[in-house]
């Protein structure tokens, strides 16, 4: 595996400041596989100002000239999507097809979103005797997590540019290794020195500079929601800018015309996809009474194929597994009854969890509130519709969710009742055209399509 001891600055590779280094792991079989710097403020403030500088002629840039860039930074990905997927493998433990369908694929289809959008998009527009104008928010500071390491920095990097605005990037230390490459695809596609830039490091160090740095115009952050409000507390004494992209509670509710063994097989595959550390997992279903002994049925079978080390990967690294296992002993604590998996680790090596389900949760148990990013399921019981909109609407999160009905009309009047951002209709289908983020305390702001785009966007009105 390729690595950098360096650091993306100003369109050229530099060592950290202070010459320290993260260690990177792969977390099937916790060696270490890698060493990167861990960035410094003064790293961090080189950074900024590379972007600072390289604003100007960027934000000017016409935007078919920044969307044939972007066209070039898609084919990057494209030319080296077995590098990705291996890359995302070797330091998140991700089964290769996953990576190589999600990891490699999703960020090549928002990536091309993106290029399309920045030749297309009303950049002015006449409102009346009114000219507006979108113009790029400034320096952007992206703050990503582990979870879908790729993806979450094409979804902040990508509109950025398409916007005209210049980046620095603050990957997370779990994953940095498919930021570098990354950052290579940038340089090949031909995007000038300071546009983008990348520093990594940890949180609390080079992510604090980068949220605090007066240099920076919007922080857009996804990650935990006790650094999410940190981060909002911290913009909004600046009055700057935020886009918060949080955690999730999301609910599978399963209507009784349903096709039960369809809603619940997709349900179960939905929580165990990426061994649970998916945001917009939908990790409580939610089941009519006169169904409900079936679906469990049908959950624990479903979940008791995930076989751990073929089927799915480990936790991205053993803090994560102690907490979900930590979860999962809270979850048989408070009477939740176990039917597929339990908190015993099932390999000896790597940080590997036993794919869960609990029946008989009730609303108020802390693994039907809380947000486990793991690979555990809870399959509630409902009365009827009301009762269902109750419970799915009962958590401080609202994220994403689903809804199964026999016919889709039914799931959609059930989905408008729903605090939630994201429902999936039957099953649902990614596009990456359509705008993702929370309700309640999932967030602030919108990513993907023309909604991700406006979040790098502030209007200028001339009045004739
Ligand atoms: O997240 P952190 P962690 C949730 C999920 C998970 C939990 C903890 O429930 O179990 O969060 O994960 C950077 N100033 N999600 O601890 O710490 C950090 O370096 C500035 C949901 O890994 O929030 C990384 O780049 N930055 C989620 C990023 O924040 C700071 C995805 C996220 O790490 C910082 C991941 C600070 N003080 C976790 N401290 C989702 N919404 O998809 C850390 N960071």
């Amino acid at each position: 595996m390729k690595q950098h001891d360096a650091m993306y600055i100003d369109g050229s590779w530099r060592p950290a400041e202070g010459g320290g280094t993260i260690e990177v792991v792969n977390p099937a079989d916790g060696q270490v596989i890698a060493t990167v710097p861990a960035g410094s403020a003064a790293d961090v403030d080189a950074a900024v100002r590379a972007a600072r500088a390289a604003l100007p002629g960027w934000a000017a840039t016409p935007p078919r000239e920044r969307a044939a860039r972007l066209a070039a930074l898609r084919d990057q990905l494209v030319a080296r999507a077995d590098e990705i997927a291996a890359t995302v493998t070797a330091e998140l433990g991700a089964p290769l097809a996953f990576s190589k369908a999600v990891h490699a694929g999703a960020p090549i289809a928002v990536c091309g979103s993106y290029a399309e959008l920045a030749g297309t998009y009303a950049f002015e527009e006449k409102i009346g005797n009114s000219t507006v104008l979108h113009e790029p928010v400034g320096v952007v500071g992206a703050i990503t997590p582990w979870n879908y390491p790729l993806h979450q920095v094409v979804a902040k990097v990508a509109p950025a540019l398409a916007a005209g605005c210049t980046i620095v990037l603050k990957p997370a230390e779990d994953t940095p290794l498919v930021a570098q490459l990354f950052a290579e695809c940038v340089d090949a596609a031909g995007i000038p020195a300071g546009v983008f830039n990348l520093v990594t490091g940890l949180g609390p160090v080079a992510g604090q500079a980068l949220a605090e740095h007066d240099g920076i115009d919007l922080v857009s952050f996804t990650g935990s929601t006790a650094v999410g409000r940190k981060i909002g507390a911290l913009a909004g004494a600046a009055v700057k800018r935020v886009a918060l992209e949080l955690g999730g509670k999301s609910a599978n509710v399963i209507l009784p015309s349903a096709d039960l063994a369809k809603a619940v097989g997709v349900g179960v595959a939905n929580v165990m996809a990426n061994s649970g550390q998916t945001c917009s997992a939908w990790t409580r279903m939610l089941v009519h009474r006169d169904r409900y002994d079936e679906a469990v049925e049908l959950a624990a079978a479903a979940a008791a194929k995930y076989v751990p080390g073929e089927k799915i990967g480990p936790l991205v690294n053993a803090g994560q597994q102690a907490r979900v296992r930590g979860y999962i002993e809270r979850g048989v604590a408070e009477g939740a009854r176990l039917v597929a998996g339990g908190p015993e680790a099932p390999l000896e090596a790597g940080y590997y969890v036993r794919p869960t389900v609990f029946a008989d949760v009730t609303p108020e148990m802390t693994i039907a509130q809380e947000e486990i990013f793991g690979p555990v399921l809870s399959v509630l019981r409902y009365e009827d519709e009301d009762d269902a909109a109750r419970i799915a609407n009962g958590t401080v999160y609202g994220l994403a969710g689903a809804v199964w009905a026999g016919d889709e009309a039914e799931a959609v009047a059930f989905a408008r009742r729903l605090e939630t951002g994201q429902v999936d209709i039957n099953g649902g289908r990614f596009n990456p055209l359509a705008p993702f983020g929370g309700y309640k305390q999932s967030g602030v702001g919108r990513e993907l399509g023309r909604h991700g785009l406006a979040e790098y966007l502030q209007t200028k009105s001339l009045q004739f």
